[in-house]
């Protein structure tokens, strides 16, 4: 989809108040370390050095803004949080970080989605699932949710059918994705999704002109996505 292509840097922050407010909906990008994040970001993108695709994991200790949107417009913000988990990071860092993270999900202004990027061959762990706690309230309040299981490339077809359905389960009614960077599988479906949650307008009607090729015809009446 052309309209991830567009993104492009807008600024780092390496603490939550000096990120700038933003005007448009953000959507941000989490999950555990080596979990695939950069990957994805840069397969959606298609920008491979966007999302710095860290030989260290853990090191990229900030929060990246990448703007969105057709003729230089801004339309939309992607937010690159950094990973958690990372056994070799010390204690205090953890700690910060953890406090960045939880301090940018609970109170971050204009925050319309979380993409909560999981390997699937661990699941979502307890890192996950505390975020997923944490998140909670944001999602009944209508924070859009998306869980992309990554690497799908490394499982058979009935392994992604059963990781599927599990985290389904644990995802509460939040929406399930599988991705393969390797295969390209699922690229064209979250970027669809990432639209629709930044355009809620649009994406509630048919696509009428094909600049903005909208959501395909069964997706096309969720504007308000929760159904559990
Ligand atoms: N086979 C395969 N490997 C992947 C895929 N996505 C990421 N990886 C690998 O997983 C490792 C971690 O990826 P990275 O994007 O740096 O993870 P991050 O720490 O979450 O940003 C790297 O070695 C990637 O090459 C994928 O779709 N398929
Ligand atoms: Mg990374």
């Amino acid at each position: 989809m052309g309209w991830m292509h567009t993104a492009r840097f807008l600024t780092t922050a390496a603490q939550l108040h000096h990120l700038p407010p933003i005007d448009v909906p953000e959507i941000a990008f989490v999950g555990r370390s080596n979990a695939g994040k950069s990957t994805c970001i840069n397969t959606l993108t298609q920008q491979k050095q966007l999302a710095f695709a860290s030989k260290r994991p853990g090191r990229t200790q900030h929060i990246n803004l990448f703007a969105l949107g057709k003729q230089g417009v801004t339309d939309a913000v992607l937010a690159d949080l950094p990973g958690y988990g990372y056994a070799k990071v010390s204690r205090s860092d953890k700690l910060r970080w953890q406090q960045v993270m939880v301090n940018y999900l609970v109170s971050r202004p204009g925050l319309t989605g979380i993409v909560l990027l999981c390997d699937p061959r661990l699941g979502l762990t307890e890192l996950d699932e505390a975020l997923l706690e944490i998140l909670r309230p944001r999602v009944e309040e209508g924070l859009k949710f998306l869980i992309v299981l990554t690497k799908a490339d490394k499982l058979t077809r009935s392994e992604q059918a059963k990781i599927l359905s599990i985290t389904r389960l644990q995802a509460g009614g939040g929406e399930v994705k599988m991705f393969s960077a390797l295969k390209k599988q699922g690229v064209d479906e979250v970027a669809q999704l990432l639209w629709q949650w930044s355009h809620p307008a649009q994406a509630a009607v048919p696509a009428e002109d094909s600049g903005t090729q909208a959501a395909p015809a069964e997706a096309a009446p969720r504007q308000d996505s929760e159904t559990n």
